[in-house]
Parts: structure tokens; sequence; C-alpha cells
């Protein structure tokens, strides 16, 4: 594939091929462990890929086929939290989460070699995971004083259960790509070799699909779970819709023009 650089970064790689932007960890010495770099380059990619229309869908992946993501890099975490070149204590990948949650496109996570700790977190919180063979998955923290008690608890319970969730963190435990496709934690393994060319096979399936309806599904799904938060998202798009009705526009025309709304063409559906 033909990808293009969108933008230039320290710590990741972030192109374009056809509607589909890769955000893509290029830490492969360290298994891809992210710094709070690392992280606000990948937030700052997210949201330039969520104001392109012309990007459809997104991938998240990590470079050099042994490592999606091992996590936060333990080198630099401090007293607080991982400590970046301003010497200030950072979590900002609960950000980057929401980020990932909130973005109104998919986004894939295509995972090659280890998602360990909060690496794993970040597949978890993806909308969709594509394994390559050799991926390996699992929480480390209460092996190395950490934990993730937002999405990488609550969400990973909602994806493959109580049970499974509190043994994933309780022993953690490495799984295989197998494994995690039959507790549901992924959605396809394939070959290493194969990884890159049925992501993007799937990544083109989405963006033959009609975008309004992904984009309300997304926000349906999060709803469900994120209380308050996840229906204003879901109510924004409701908005979105109703701004592209007559309806709607009625208002703010009578509003330029000094004038009374005139609703009355309007259906009062049952
Ligand atoms: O929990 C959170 C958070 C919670 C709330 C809010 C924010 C959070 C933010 C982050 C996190 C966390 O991510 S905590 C969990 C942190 N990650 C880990 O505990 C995983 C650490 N890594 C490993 O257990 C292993 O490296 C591995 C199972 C993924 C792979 O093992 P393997 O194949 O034996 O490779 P290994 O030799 O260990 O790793 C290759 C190189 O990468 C090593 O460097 P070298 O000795 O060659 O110089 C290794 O030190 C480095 N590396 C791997 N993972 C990390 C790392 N260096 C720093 N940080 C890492 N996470």
């Amino acid at each position: 594939y033909n990808w293009q650089t969108l933008k230039d970064y320290k710590e990741i790689l972030f192109s374009y091929f056809q509607g589909i932007a890769k955000i893509s960890i290029n830490r492969p010495h360290k298994h891809n462990a992210f710094t709070p770099l690392t992280v606000q380059e990948m937030s700052d990619a997210m949201e330039l890929a969520r104001q392109n229309p012309e990007i459809g869908v997104i991938i998240i992946t990590g470079e050099g086929g042994q490592a999606f993501c091992s996590g936060g890099d333990q080198s630099v975490r401090g007293h607080g939290g991982y400590i970046g070149e301003d010497a200030v204590p950072r979590l900002n990948v609960l950000d980057l989460q929401m980020q990932i949650r909130r973005i109104p496109k998919p986004v894939i996570a295509m995972v090659a070699g280890w998602a360990i700790g909060g690496g794993h977190v970040l597949h978890v919180v993806c909308d969709l995971s594509i394994a390559a063979d050799n991926a390996r998955f699992g929480q480390t923290g209460p092996k190395v004083g950490s934990f993730d008690g937002g999405f990488g608890a609550s969400y990973l319970a909602r994806i493959v259960g109580q049970k499974k969730a509190r043994e994933i963190w309780f022993l953690c435990d490495q799984y295989n790509a197998q494994e995690a496709l039959d507790m549901g934690l992924v959605n396809k393994v394939v070959p290493l070799d194969q990884l890159e060319e049925t992501t993007v096979e799937w990544c083109r399936k989405i963006l033959e699909k009609s975008p309004i309806a992904l984009r309300m599904l997304k926000s349906a799904f999060n709803a469900e779970l994120d209380g308050q938060a996840g229906i204003q998202e879901l109510a924004g798009n409701a908005t979105l819709l109703y701004y592209l009705s007559d309806e709607a526009k009625e208002g703010k025309n009578s509003f330029l023009e000094k004038r009374k709304p005139d609703f009355s063409k309007f259906p009062k559906f049952p």
C-alpha cells in the first residue's frame, strides 16, 4: 500500500491511504511502550484524523511486528505519572482512550505481538481488533504497581465477562491470539503476513457503508456504557441530523430574517 505521511512526529508514524488513517507507535526497541510524548502525538494525530473529512476509518498499530504496545514506558515513570521532556508527570493515555471512543469514525486496533498493560487497554477501547497469530494479550498492573480501573476494567468486563476480566487482572497471565478470539477480545486472527491486508480489507468494507449510520451506531454502543457523557454524544448526533432538516433550518432562517418561525408545515409524527 502506498501510505502517505500526513505529519512527521518523533515517536509515532501517521499516514494515509485511500480514506484510511494509520497511527503507528514507532518505538519497537521498547516493544512500543508509550511516553507522554508518544501519547501527545497520538492525540494530535487522532484530532487531525477526526477533523479530516477524507478519513473514514483509523487504524492504530505499532511498528516492527513484535509489539502493538507494551503500555507506559516504565523507565520514565516517576512520582505521579509518566514524565516527559517538561518534567511533568502525566497519565495522558486516559485522554487518548476517550478520544478513541469518541471519534465518530470506526477505530481498528491492528495487533501484532505484545498488547500488554496500558497497551492492552488501548486495543480494548478500539471499536474492532484484528490480531496476528503472534499476538499476546494481558494486563500487568498488579505486578508492576499500576491499574486501570476505568475502561481497562469496566469495558474489558463488558467484552469478556466479569469472571474473565477479573482473572486477566488478578493473575496477570498472558493470552495468545486464539485464546483472545475465544473470549471475544479480538474480532479476527490472521497470519502475521496477512495482518495489514486483512485490516485494510475490513477498512474498505467499512468505507463503503453510510458514514452517518456508522457514526450513530458508534455513539449508540458508547451511550449504554458512558452514562450522561454517552447520552450527550448520541444526542449530539441527533442534533447533527436535525440541523440537516428543513424544520431546523426554518428556525434559524426565521431568526436571521427577524420574523416569527412557521413550523406549521412540519408533520407531528405519531
Ligand atoms: O496501567 C497504566 C495506567 C493506568 C492508569 C492510567 C494510566 C496508565 C498508563 C500506563 C499504564 C501501564 O501501562 S502499566 C503496565 C506497563 N507495562 C508493563 O508492565 C509491560 C512491561 N513489559 C513486559 O512485561 C515485557 O517487556 C513483555 C511481556 C511485553 C515482553 O517481554 P519480552 O519479550 O521478554 O521482551 P523484553 O526483553 O522484556 O522487552 C524488550 C525491551 O523492551 C526491553 O528493553 P532492553 O532490556 O532490551 O533494553 C524492555 O525493558 C523494553 N520494554 C518492554 N516493555 C516496556 C519496556 N521498557 C519500558 N516500559 C515498558 N512497558
